[in-house]
């Protein structure tokens, strides 16, 4: 199982992160997150994943259930959870990604993302 988060800004625009050469999916835009670990709330795990990727904290009493959407690739299943985020500290900055940037969750359409991540987007259209 995989958790991400849409970081909403004050003008409802939403962070996402460009996959570095050298990952698998590398230069899709992607919301950050990663795996959840054997043991851990999905919750949990996305407050370790932001705080390793883009060096924010946050409460994780504070992220909010957005949408999920499952991929298959061959024989590998990946459920993603979304979760929304208003609330953190710090800002973000790319330590994992190769770029990072805040769109209006129209626009995330014209940006090439994993296949996991495309259904993910109507949810965040109604915010
Ligand atoms: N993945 C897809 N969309 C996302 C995230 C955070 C992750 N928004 C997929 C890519 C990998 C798997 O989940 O197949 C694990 O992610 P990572 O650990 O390679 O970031
Ligand atoms: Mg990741």
């Amino acid at each position: 199982m995989v958790v991400a988060a849409a970081l909403v800004d004050g003008d409802g625009r939403v962070l996402v992160q460009r996959r570095p050469a050298g990952k698998p999916m590398a230069g899709l835009w992607e919301f950050p997150g990663g795996k959840v670990e054997a043991g851990e709330l999905p919750e949990f795990a996305l407050a370790r994943e932001l705080e390793e990727e883009l060096g924010i904290s946050l409460d994780p009493g504070l992220v909010k259930p957005c949408a999920f959407a499952s991929e298959t690739l061959g024989t590998k299943h990946l459920l993603l959870l979304l979760y929304t985020l208003r609330n953190w500290s710090g800002t973000p900055a790319a330590r994992h990604a190769d770029a990072l940037q805040w769109v209006y969750p129209g626009e995330l359409h014209a940006l090439e993302m994993p296949p996991a991540d495309v259904p993910l987007i109507a949810a965040l259209e109604k915010l």
